[in-house]
């Protein structure tokens, strides 16, 4: 225990491994030459015999291996080596085979490796073996995923759905994982619920999962109540979607000045944020960041954390941020679009935002309809707002002059929110405003409309 929690103290130290399986494999590119240095050893690593049997990579797997060592970089892990193979199919019993095996744990062994990371998901009974032939823990991409998903939850709801999710991926792999339970408290992989709950059987995680599976109701029925009275406003949501560190809360906190925590750990933020947007013809509407798409997102995982894009579902528009200087742009984006349609929200109105073209060499081509922005220079900002401002012509702006009585508070409190309070004066008892937004909010409480002054006051 005292030595598990030392390890904890400073980076763990990973094996990563990246199988590319070649029936899916794509031609070579200039750019191969690239991918070597992404999935070379690094310099501490003792054995470099994994770089020169390595074959030229194609960019796609390229890339991916350097997403992968992001994320692991992401789950606090220290990258001691990247080993790579190709072969036709998983095996059956190790994914990789037993040749690759020994080379694993060669460098393993000689890194003094506290886990070995795979960018695949594997099977329980592969784990087990994985587990049993290697000398340190061995964690799956899903893990890993879940691990990120658990050190950026911040709200009660999302530790709740990060724990559920463990507790039904910990399920089936609960048997024969001898090394995995003796080194709990700490370290990748095992963050979210404690070694107690790991070190009981099934029906303990059975019971647990139901307890979890209980409180994330009410917390939602909490949420969904929230909802409502927020909903009383009709103010337009926007929702920002994207690829995994596109650059959506670094945009989010260009557009808000919100203060919303960013980072360039992927997953930054699990729990979707809110806040209020001024748009240049002074109309308000709600931006809602949310958590970043990523490809191969296990399908229990999508089902898991569909509550954090609520937002999206219920949003007017979508704000699709998108990485220009990524190697993967076209890939991220129909990654993306895929998720948007298994959230049955692929015809909404999307405005595509290419960001970070501080980055890119040479000339951009601005989106069709959409804008070319860099949230870190803060540039282009003023021609994404006016181009959201133009795509949200569906519920127009118009002015009004209402009369409301003391005693309507409650409306005087839906116009402040909703639209801009031009003019304000009292005469005894009655409130006049003269107000300016969407004709929605407004035709809602015509029935305070203030005839015989709306001439007046108009100019
Ligand atoms: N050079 C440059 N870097 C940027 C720009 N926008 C964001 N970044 C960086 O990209 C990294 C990821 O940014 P985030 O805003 O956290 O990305 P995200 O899309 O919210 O990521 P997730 O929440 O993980 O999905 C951070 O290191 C940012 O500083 C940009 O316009 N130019
Ligand atoms: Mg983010």
């Amino acid at each position: 225990m005292q030595k598990a929690k030392a390890l904890r103290a400073h980076a763990e130290r990973a094996v990563l491994v990246a199988v590319e399986f070649t029936g899916e494999r794509r031609k070579l590119t200039a750019i191969a030459k690239q991918a070597r240095n992404s999935a070379k050893l690094s310099e501490s690593a003792p054995n470099d015999e994994a770089v020169s049997s390595q074959p030229d990579l194609d960019l796609d797997f390229s890339a991916s291996i350097a997403e992968f060592e992001e994320l692991a970089r992401s789950a606090g892990a220290e990258v001691a080596a990247t080993l790579v193979q190709k072969r036709a199919r998983p095996d059956a019993a190790t994914l990789v085979g037993q040749g690759k095996l020994d080379e694993i744990h060669g460098v393993a062994a000689s890194a003094n490796a506290d886990l070995v990371l795979f960018d695949h998901d594997l099977t329980p009974s592969q784990l087990r073996n994985l587990e049993a032939r290697l000398p340190c823990r061995v964690i799956d991409r899903t893990q890993l995923i879940l691990d990120i998903f658990a050190r950026h939850a911040r709200t009660r709801e999302g530790h709740l759905q990060v724990e559920l999710a463990q507790l039904e991926y910990q399920l089936p792999r609960l048997a024969g994982r001898g090394k995995a339970m003796s080194q709990l408290g700490g370290g990748i992989g095992t963050r979210g619920p404690g070694e107690t709950k790991l070190e009981t059987d099934r029906r303990k995680i059975h019971l647990r999962i139901d307890h979890v599976k209980r409180q994330l109701e009410s917390v939602r029925r909490i949420r969904r109540q929230q909802r409502q009275r927020r909903e009383a406003v009709p103010v337009p949501v926007i929702a920002l979607v994207g690829y995994t560190n596109a650059g959506k809360s670094t945009l989010f906190n260009a557009l808000t000045a919100a203060g919303v925590l960013e980072s360039s750990r992927m997953f930054a933020t699990l729990d979707p944020k809110l806040r209020l947007l001024h748009l240049p013809s002074r109309r308000k509407v709600l931006l809602s960041d949310t958590v970043g798409f990523i490809r191969n997102l296990p399908h229990t995982l999508v089902t898991s954390f569909r509550a954090t894009l609520e937002e999206v579902e219920r949003a007017e528009l979508l704000l699709h941020v998108r990485d220009a200087s990524s190697l993967m742009l076209a890939e991220q984006k129909a990654q993306v679009e895929r998720v948007l349609s298994e959230l049955d929200v692929a015809t909404k109105p999307a405005i595509e935002v290419l960001n970070k073209i501080d980055l890119v060499q040479g000339e951009v081509v601005v989106p069709e309809g959409g804008a070319a922005v860099s949230a870190l220079k803060q540039t282009g900002l003023g021609e994404l707002l006016a181009v959201i401002d133009h795509a949200l012509v569906a519920d127009p702006l118009v002015e009004e002059t209402f009369r409301l009585p003391q005693s309507e508070g409650r409306v005087m409190a839906a116009l402040e929110a909703g639209a801009v309070i031009e003019e304000k004066r009292f005469e005894g008892n009655l409130a006049f405003v003269q107000v300016r937004g969407p004709a929605s909010l407004l035709g809602r409480y015509r029935r305070f409309r203030d005839r015989g002054q709306t001439e007046q006051t108009s100019s």
